[in-house]
């Protein structure tokens, strides 16, 4: 039988296990990425693997997240972050180059390789071929290591395209049908692989703004074949040698199938909070805007950018709207001004920041109370522009920049003719900030800040567990929930007694008093519990309050894969019923949880008061050493 691109690509990086759907799989990762916010951690995690110098084929160590230098902190990373590229023979990427994602698809990624990055947003790869998987700092740490990334290996999700995008219609308007139709957490255990005659008519940045939004999906990743459009891609960044063709046979089958003809689709928004909350832009019409934001590593590209600059040339921006630009990149940032149209950005009466994350991960950028705020972001979870109550909309550029000329939603299409957009035949590479590896780093010194705290020891659950539901929460708690973000607790990523102090801080800022009085805690949650980024601080640092176990209907996949690395179990009700009958404040018993653990039970007796019930524990024998052992970093030490 034929196979898929997805099938093709893992199947040439198989080390262990068979592609059979929902067993584990190991595969060689080619190339990584991490970005600062989660790459502090992850290189103390590769620093305590003793290993001189990363056995990958790339790894890029990039600065992206926290630019907002508001005293040593951030710039005290930054420097270590170099420092430790230098030392362990990684690329480096400076602040103010651009967002890890844009700039990997431009200078680094390759069609048919595989990408494991500590940023859930890594998938963006898959717009040039590539599995390119979002996964925890640790995860990443051991890729780097020269270890195969361990994962269930997903279903295929077959996407197929047919007819081509009207105008004023874009890529985001594709997955946001594609979120309209399956929800934040329809793709949990996917692989979602586009096909069809509608993928000749998306450009190579087109693509990675889809398989970026994707992620949003819960999907493992998302793929698009490589076809002549990447080659086009290729050879404007000056890399034709990295292009192959990656094409599913004619008969590939998928798990899965729906269609999407782009004619149909019209321009769609993703309402407050959530980036499933989709309606047709002419549904929301109308309502004022205050704050339009273009950027974010999902539509930040020069396409994104000139289409915006080209609809502003005739037109100003209304006066009560901030109009905000974010480059994805040096590279765009520099082709944008070489062809003049920055010019027209900044004449239009744009606000032109440096390229980063910025905004989207509460980075300043935050909008004014009850204002509504129009983005090109990916994610909207209710807090994570800074502020509270906030009214965050998701769209593509062609919505932002018609609510930034009229002062409230509009529908582009209200805005007459498209204009045309020529996109250069070569660009100007903007990477002359990257700094390449040493061919010998052993000599470098590593540049620690007193921020830098050391990482913290773990130990293995008790033969019988006892401890006290902390919290009880709903559905679709995001990460951004569970370990906020923004400009004062970014800081903190590489320093988790500090950082811990903000747990849960938006849900019940009663919780860690709590925590830290019990000490063996327990959070019971609702479906798709820890959706949203891959930040390994959102069970690492629960961890170091005592939460040792979570109870949930279902997990978001990221997530768990962080919990069993840091030794919290991670339990789903065999009943979703019984969520109703553990309330917070009880007081649960594990009996013999480690005998259960060890002898590969996949139900486990819950005691909780007078009262039992059973909970499902679905993890590898490879996690279960994990969890006993409590945590990876104790388990690949006793392996050593
Ligand atoms: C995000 O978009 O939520 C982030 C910030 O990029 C995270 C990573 C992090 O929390 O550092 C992600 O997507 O993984
Ligand atoms: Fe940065 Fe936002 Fe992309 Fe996360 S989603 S990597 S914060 S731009």
């Amino acid at each position: 039988m034929g196979k898929t691109v997805t099938e093709k690509i893992l199947a040439a990086h198989l080390v262990e296990g068979s592609l059979t759907r929902g067993a584990e799989i190991g595969i060689r990762i080619d190339q990584t990425l991490t970005q600062d916010a989660t790459g502090t951690m992850a290189y103390l995690e590769f620093e305590a693997t003793g290993i001189p110098r990363v056995k990958t084929e790339l790894s890029v160590c990039y600065v992206d997240h926290n630019l907002v230098q508001s005293d040593f902190r951030n710039a005290d990373d930054h420097r270590f972050l170099q420092s430790m590229a230098r030392r362990y023979g990684l690329y480096f990427s400076p602040p103010g180059n651009g967002i890890s994602h844009q700039i990997h698809l431009e200078r680094f990624g390759v069609p048919g390789k595989t990408l494991l990055g500590s940023d859930s947003h890594t998938p963006t790869g898959g717009g040039l071929g590539m599995i390119a998987i979002g996964a925890g700092g640790l995860d990443v740490a051991m890729a780097m290591a020269g270890k195969p990334f361990n994962l269930v290996m997903p279903k295929i999700y077959g996407i197929k395209l047919t007819n081509h995008l009207a105008p004023w219609v874009s890529a985001r308007d594709v997955l946001l049908e594609v979120l309209r139709r399956l929800s934040v957490k329809g793709g949990v255990g996917y692989i979602m692989e586009y096909f069809g005659p509608g993928v000749a008519t998306l450009s190579a940045t087109d693509r990675a703004s889809i398989t970026n939004f994707g992620a949003e999906l819960g999907a493992t990743t998302s793929v698009f074949p490589s076809d002549a459009n990447t080659l086009a891609f290729l050879e404007s960044q000056g890399r034709v040698g990295d292009w192959t063709e990656i094409i599913a046979d004619p008969d590939a089958s998928y798990d899965e199938v729906m269609e999407i003809d782009l004619a149909t689709l019209e321009p769609l928004i993703a309402c407050p909070s959530s980036p499933d909350k989709v309606v047709p832009v002419r549904e929301a019409a109308g309502k004022p805007v205050a704050q339009v934001l273009i950027g974010s590593c999902s539509n930040s590209s020069l396409r994104d950018l000139l289409v915006v600059a080209k609809t502003l040339e005739s037109r100003p921006v209304s006066v009560d709207v901030s109009f905000e630009i974010n480059p994805g990149s040096r590279q765009v940032l520099e082709n944008l001004t070489a062809m003049g149209d920055m010019l027209t950005l900044v004449r239009a009466g744009a606000r032109v920041h440096q390229a980063g994350c910025l905004g989207c991960i509460g980075m300043g950028q935050a909008p004014a109370t009850g204002a509504i705020s129009l983005r090109t972001f990916p994610r909207n979870f209710p807090g994570r522009s800074g502020t509270k109550d906030d009214q965050v909309y998701l769209c593509s550029p062609e919505t932002a920049v018609a609510a930034a000329i009229t002062g409230k939603i509009t529908d582009p299409r209200e805005l007459g003719e498209y204009p045309a957009c020529t996109l250069p035949a070569k660009y100007l590479p903007g990477d002359q900030r990257i700094e390449p590896p040493l061919a010998d780093g052993s000599g470098v010194a590593i540049i620690r800040g007193p921020n830098i705290a050391a990482f913290p020891e773990f130990t293995p659950l008790p033969e019988t567990w006892e401890g006290t539901v902390l919290l009880k929460v709903g559905d679709n708690i995001t990460t951004d929930h569970i370990m906020p973000a923004g400009a004062k607790i970014l800081p903190l990523r590489s320093n988790i007694p500090a950082i811990a102090e903000f747990v849960f801080n938006s849900v019940d800022e009663g919780f860690v008093a709590r925590a830290r009085a019990t000490n063996s805690g327990l959070v019971v949650g609702g479906d798709n519990y820890g959706q949203g980024s891959s930040r390994e601080h959102a069970a690492l640092a629960p961890r170091y309050l005592g939460v040792q176990v979570k109870l949930v209907k279902s997990f978001a996949r990221i997530h768990k894969a962080n919990l069993i690395n840091f030794g919290i179990l991670p339990l789903t009700f065999a009943n979703p019923a019984d969520y109703e009958r553990v309330e917070q404040g009880a007081a649960v018993t594990l009996p013999d949880i480690r005998k259960a653990i060890a002898r590969g039970a996949e139900e486990v007796e819950v005691r909780v008061g007078t009262f039992f019930f059973k909970a499902r524990l679905e993890v590898s024998a490879r996690h279960r050493e994990i969890l006993l052992a409590g945590g990876l970093l104790n388990w690949a030490k006793g392996k050593s």
